[in-house]
């Protein structure tokens, strides 16, 4: 989603002919590229520690700007970290939007954020969900970014086929598809996502607007120490926030080692201890002076053991 106003999702139909219509076939066999990272196991400590940025970074080709989000960091993400569907189990078959807030209640959420691109007119949850152990949605092996968590602990980003996704032998107990993998062992990963990826599967318009516009943006990654880390930057489609080379250079600079882009734009939400916790661009239908979380799809959750 991250799409202003009216969906242009099928306007999207003109401009894919111009390019190689490779991009959006699915790849249903074999082992294909991602990085693969054990995930911290500690049990000592809080679950989570999310930290507040105000940031100047400098845009290429002008002064500074000011960024506003958080970074929050998760310690053994395979028991404290879950995908959810919108509105609880179900919610991708029935096409749910649910607010952050709404979702995050019914697992106890510490922390959630926005997860996975969603279609704006139908709620049809995009890509690939696998929650709590359950494959909830199989995209076919579509080309896009994953985040995924295997039974054993190890985090996987980057690309996977439709085999791997099935693989029963060290299945994936969390699995949730992004648009762009921003960092890949540390460095920006953009150029090749530009051509590994289906564009499609986000309305702002075509690709390289998407991946160049200034908005709100949200990303899962991981640190050195196999931590997972969620991350939102605020912003509104060409007026405030960052675009993807901006937001994959400020995670780099943190120390992010691999990450993928999740749904941003008006979707962007965190939501803290049940409660909104950032500025979310999208308007209240009541009344546009104030800034009401979107009802969204696929939620990114942390919650106790
Ligand atoms: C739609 C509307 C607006 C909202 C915008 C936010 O256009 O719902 O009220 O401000 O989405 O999304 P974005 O930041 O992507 O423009």
């Amino acid at each position: 989603s991250s799409a202003t106003g009216t969906s242009r999702t099928f306007s999207l139909c003109s401009t894919s002919r111009h390019r190689h219509v490779r991009d959006c076939q699915p790849v249903k066999y074999g082992n294909i590229t991602h990085e693969a990272w054990p995930g911290d196991n500690s049990t000592a400590g809080p679950v989570a520690v999310t930290r507040t940025f105000v940031s100047y970074i400098h845009p290429e080709g002008s002064g500074r700007k000011v960024i506003y989000g958080h970074f929050t960091f998760v310690r053994n993400p395979l028991s404290t970290f879950s995908v959810l569907e919108p509105g609880g189990a179900g919610g991708c078959l029935a096409q749910r939007r649910a607010t952050v807030e709404e979702t995050a209640k019914l697992r106890k959420c510490l922390v959630a954020q926005n997860g996975g691109y969603f279609n704006m007119e139908t709620g049809e949850c995009l890509g690939n969900v696998v929650s709590d152990g359950k494959l909830v949605r199989d995209s076919g092996g579509l080309q896009n970014a994953q985040f995924g968590i295997r039974k054993d602990g190890t985090m996987v980003f980057g690309y996977l086929s439709e085999e791997d996704v099935l693989d029963q032998s060290n299945p994936f107990v969390q699995l949730v598809s992004g648009v762009v993998w921003l960092l890949r062992n540390g460095e920006v990963y953009i150029n090749q996502s530009r051509v590994a990826e289906c564009g499609d599967t986000q309305t702002t318009g075509t690709f390289d607007t998407f991946i160049n516009v200034i908005s709100a943006r949200t990303a899962v990654g991981h640190d050195r120490q196999g931590r997972l880390v969620l991350v939102h930057v605020d912003g509104q489609t060409e007026s405030r926030g960052v675009n993807l080379w901006e937001m994959a250079e400020f995670l780099k600079q943190q120390g992010v080692v691999n990450a993928i882009n999740l749904d941003g734009g008006g979707s962007a939400t965190l939501v803290l201890n049940g409660t909104l916790a950032n500025y979310p661009s999208e308007h209240c239908s009541f009344n546009s002076m104030w800034r009401c979380p979107r009802s969204i799809s696929t939620v990114v959750c942390v919650h106790e053991p």
